[in-house]
């Protein structure tokens, strides 16, 4: 990938693309190419064959998808599972049949089963049942792996999947239902403190216990990995482990991105206390879920491919709170 390669970066508005191509920006790329929802619909087969048709992009990076937190995954289940299959089907297919020369295929660490081995390696996959709430979502989230790994494979393609951990950050979602819990109960906590309400509602018990990376330490992993990995030079019909220049052995399937740091989510509530200066009281409403109890992320072998995060939790947090008041006023 070189500084004028041309990139395509579906999903640029969201959390991840716009940090994506802040980032990329940063790092002196000059040719990036995006589409709005209304310039371009993802779940269209043949509006989608047009654009790259059309822009004949020669990297792309998907960051498009329907995403959520576990009542919006719980709820929404259907277009959870038929938009994020639709778009990802679109977009890897048009990148094999356009040439891409790679592509960045983005899920989440919910593909793994609901009572993964702690923390949850790349190995886990497929080992055992997912989780109920968001299972549509990781059903296809796991589908645009396995395609991934297959066109890699029949193709010899160059598509790479990364597996984030769950991330919070400017532009965010913060809509109460369907957020997910760090935006929400930045929202709630600043709400209150401004309203002078005497407590906050936590959904569930408080301890489940969650990852949190900064969306610009995701996004500089993404661009590096996208720098780094190839796997066009390597013949994964005939290795089912690959040997990269760290000698480190990774399957020719998916990449871990977290911090390997995990926080119960009682902890994060009274942490964003503090940060936001909410002096009220936090209710837990056990009538809410709790999801999946422990989602740690094993991230050695992103570790041993060169790369580890940057922003504590606490400070992303101060970050994001300077952005969203300022968003807010
Ligand atoms: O972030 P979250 O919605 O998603 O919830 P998951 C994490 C935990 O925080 C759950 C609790 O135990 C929630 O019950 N929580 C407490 C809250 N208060 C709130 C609140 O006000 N809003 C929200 N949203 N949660 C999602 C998956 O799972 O994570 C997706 O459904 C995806 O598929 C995403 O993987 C990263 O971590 O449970």
């Amino acid at each position: 990938m070189n500084k004028s390669s041309k990139i395509y970066i579906a999903g640029h508005k969201g959390l991840v693309g716009s940090a994506i191509v802040k980032n990329l920006q940063s790092k002196g790329y000059t040719n990036l190419v995006s589409r709005t929802h209304q310039e371009l619909d993802l779940l269209n087969q043949k509006d989608v064959e047009e654009f790259f048709k059309k822009e004949k992009p020669e990297y792309v990076i998907l960051a498009a998808a329907k995403v959520g937190g576990i009542v919006a995954n719980n709820t929404y289940r259907a277009d959870f599972i038929y938009e994020n299959l639709q778009v990802q089907n679109n977009v890897i297919h048009q990148s094999y049949r356009h040439k891409v020369k790679k592509l960045l295929f983005l899920g989440s660490t919910c593909i793994y089963p609901k009572d993964a081995p702690q923390p949850m390696s790349e190995d886990s996959l497929l080992t055992s049942p997912l989780e109920y709430t968001n299972e549509p979502y990781a059903v296809a989230k796991i589908a645009g792996i396995k395609m991934c790994e297959s066109y890699n494979i029949q193709y010899g393609t160059n598509f790479i999947s990364v597996m984030p951990t769950n991330l919070y950050g400017p532009n965010d979602n913060f809509d109460l239902e369907t957020s997910h819990v760090l935006p929400a109960l930045l929202r709630k906590m600043h709400e209150a403190k401004v309203d002078n309400l005497e407590r906050v509602e936590i959904w569930g018990s408080g301890n489940p216990r969650r990852e949190f990376m900064y969306s610009e330490d995701m996004a500089d992993a993404c661009v590096y990995l996208m720098e780094k990995i190839d796997f066009k030079e390597i013949q994964p019909s005939r290795h089912s482990q690959l040997d990269w220049e760290s000698k480190s052995e990774i399957r020719n399937t998916h990449i871990n991105i977290g911090t390997g740091i995990d926080i119960s989510i009682k902890e994060l509530a009274n942490l964003i206390k503090e940060i936001v200066g909410f002096k009220g009281k936090l209710h837990f409403n056990t009538n809410k879920p709790d999801g999946t109890m422990l989602k740690l992320t094993d991230v050695t072998k992103l570790h041993n491919l060169g790369w580890r995060h940057k922003v504590e939790l606490e400070e992303g947090i101060k970050t994001m709170y300077e952005w969203y008041k300022n968003e807010t006023k």
